[in-house]
């Protein structure tokens, strides 16, 4: 009976752009991060490649950034929680008070679809606009249909990285 149905699939994105006292710099803390993930109730399936990217948004340090691709019975807000506490456990510096954290963990895609209260939306809401969660997206679950928009991870990215066209909105008429 239990292998009736197979687990709920989550693509797991990860992103660093500081050192961790212990695990070094960003693309180790990356690669501790993996290896936390993995637990009695979170299995691996696959990982993509780390990635350097430039930053998006106030802060000037380079990141790295993958994605993970596990199976868990876990819901939605029990995976959130479990993210949270492995953030947490990272963004401690020894001898010093809760800094900023040094790893974040979003919740991508959910084999279930879509996950929407207060704390969580799923899918999450940036994935289209952000190569770095796209291309390591890609490197693993091209085919993954997102819900909402109606294409797959790799269309997703191809209209990502394509030039926008020039808005002719007036004259199209
Ligand atoms: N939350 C809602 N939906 C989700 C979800 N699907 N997964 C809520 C995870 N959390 C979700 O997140 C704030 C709250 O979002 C959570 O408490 C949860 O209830 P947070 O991680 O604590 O805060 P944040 O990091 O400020 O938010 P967020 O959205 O993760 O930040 P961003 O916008 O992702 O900014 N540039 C590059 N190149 N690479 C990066 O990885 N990352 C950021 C982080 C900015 N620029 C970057 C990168
Ligand atoms: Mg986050």
């Amino acid at each position: 009976m239990s292998n009736a149905m197979p687990l709920p699939l989550y693509a797991i994105g990860l992103g660093s752009n500081r050192r961790h006292v212990r695990f070094g710099d960003p693309r180790a803390v990356l690669l501790a991060a993996l290896a936390a993930l993995e637990s009695d109730d979170i299995e691996a399936v696959d990982a993509s490649p780390i990635i350097a990217s430039d930053p998006i948004g106030p802060s000037r340090r380079r990141y790295a950034n993958a994605v993970a691709l596990v199976a868990s019975p876990l819901s939605p807000p029990e995976m959130l929680e479990r993210l949270q506490a492995i953030e947490a456990s990272f963004g401690r510096r020894t001898g010093q008070r809760w800094s900023a954290r040094t790893l974040d963990l979003d919740i991508l895609l959910w084999s279930g679809g879509t996950w929407s209260d207060a704390a969580l939306t799923i899918p999450h809401p940036a994935i289209e606009q952000r190569a770095f969660v796209l291309g390591p997206l890609r490197a693993i679950v091209p085919e993954w249909q997102h819900p909402l928009h109606r294409r797959s991870v790799r269309q997703l990215a191809a209209r990502l990285s394509r030039p926008k066209p020039v808005d002719r909105g007036a004259s199209a008429h």
